[in-house]
């Protein structure tokens, strides 16, 4: 497969300088232009802040893309029709020459190509509520049990099953570690109530522990929750209130498949008079920190 690694990337990857993945869901299908494309290029200054590499990753043309010029991502906010790629569109996406915004399943896959070990990302997708019926499960959580990067995530959007998002990553051998804190983290709050076995509170312990599960060639990634920052979390009844009202109109408007998630999450700034866009562009940033931490240290032993 032809893939284009940056060459800022490229260099870093060379000389085993930390290099941290990013997506492009999140900007052409997870916020509103220009938000967007402002919150991508501060992720990238943040992660560049604390000393590593940032690689936007997306698809131009059917040629996956590790490290985005500022103009590519500026593309990708605004562009109408660029395809949302999960691990099963790839092939397709590929071979047509289309344009490509990767969710999480697919930028750890092209990560973990160029030899990237950690991602940091919003929120991973889950068990959809009703799953038990819909049998709607993010891809996301098959690639964190297959693929070997480190995902850096608030935790697990609470629009989504969170007690069953939880027990198919456990199903599925995926480690789950709360940073400095004991529960798993509800995206736009940080805390959801629910426990979690591992708690970390160094980005140090962190590096280890995956250095560990790639040295036993144990499949798959690992995923760090990391709690949005209090002052910038969303008030929960409200953000509830907001997801209720959501998953009624998804369900009115038979809104199905891929296209849950985006809607969701539209609907959701909408009804919160933008209250969830702060509280997820706050919590981007954050776990871009706490990621490049982790990438620094990666790269310390390796
Ligand atoms: N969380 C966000 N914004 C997003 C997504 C998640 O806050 O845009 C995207 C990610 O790319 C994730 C995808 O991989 O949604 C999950 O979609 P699905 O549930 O269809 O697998
Ligand atoms: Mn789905």
């Amino acid at each position: 497969m032809q893939i284009r690694i940056g060459n800022e990337v490229a260099e870093a990857l060379k000389k085993n300088l930390p290099v941290v993945a990013l997506e492009s869901t999140i900007i052409s299908h997870g916020m509103p232009y220009p938000r967007n494309v402002e919150t991508a290029l501060n992720v990238e200054e943040v992660v560049r802040k604390q000393g590593a590499i940032p690689a936007t990753i997306g698809i131009i043309e059917g040629t996956p893309i590790i490290g985005m010029s500022p103009e590519e991502i500026e593309i990708f906010g605004k562009r109408e029709g660029i395809l949302k790629v999960s691990r099963r569109d790839l092939p397709y996406v590929l071979s047509q020459k289309k344009w490509g915004a990767t969710t999480v399943a697919t930028t750890m896959i092209l990560a973990h190509k160029a030899g990237i070990d950690v991602f940091v990302t919003g929120g991973v997708g889950g068990v959809h509520r009703g799953a038990e019926k819909t049998f709607d499960i993010s891809a996301d959580l098959y690639e964190l049990a297959s693929t070997p990067v480190l995902v850096v995530c608030a935790g697990i959007k609470a629009i989504l099953d969170l007690p069953k998002t939880l027990e198919v990553l456990e199903t599925l051998g995926v480690t789950v570690i709360g940073y400095r804190s004991s529960h798993l983290a509800d995206f736009y709050t940080p805390d959801s109530g629910l426990p979690l076995d591992v708690t970390m509170n160094t980005p140090k312990e962190i590096a280890e522990t995956m250095r560990v599960k790639k040295e036993f060639n144990l499949r798959g990634g690992i995923l760090v929750s990391n709690p949005i920052e209090e002052q910038y979390a969303a008030d929960k009844e409200k953000i509830n209130k907001a997801i209720n009202v959501a998953l009624n109109e998804m369900e009115k408007q038979e809104i199905k498949g891929k296209d849950c998630t985006p809607f969701l999450l539209k609907k959701v700034v909408e009804l919160t008079s933008g209250e969830s866009l702060e509280a997820n562009i706050a919590l981007i940033k954050h776990n871009a920190e706490l990621g490049a931490q982790i990438a620094k240290e990666m790269c310390q032993k390796k």
